[in-house]
């Protein structure tokens, strides 16, 4: 059973070295496979180090036409327009003036 190793380590007591970067371990855009080295790109992150930050504003994240999405490294947020507020309950952007609630928001 290997630990959970840190400082860009693996392995059985932590006394190999991971592929990965290790400023990108700390900072959490590479992971590194705690068994065999691998080091893979966390989520929001990609590139030969990890170091770009995916576009996620390219696909529709925000699920909501009534929201717009704002990219940002190693993540993104969506907003809703003009007009819209957050529903808190439906996690939708409702049209203020009509009520009437429209898709869904993150
Ligand atoms: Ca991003």
């Amino acid at each position: 059973m290997f630990s959970e190793c840190s400082d860009n380590t693996y392995g059985s007591k932590c006394f190999n070295t991971c592929a990965c970067v290790k400023e990108h371990t700390l900072s959490h855009t590479q992971s590194c496979d705690t068994i065999n080295g691998t080091c893979k790109c966390t989520g929001n992150w990609t590139g030969n180090t990890c170091q770009i930050d995916v576009d996620e504003c390219q696909e529709d994240v925000c699920k909501d036409q009534n929201a717009v999405c704002v990219n940002t490294d190693g993540s993104y947020a969506c907003y809703c327009k003009k007009g819209f507020v957050k529903d808190d309950v439906t996690k939708t952007c409702s049209n203020v003036a009509t009520g009437i609630t429209l898709m869904y928001y993150y």
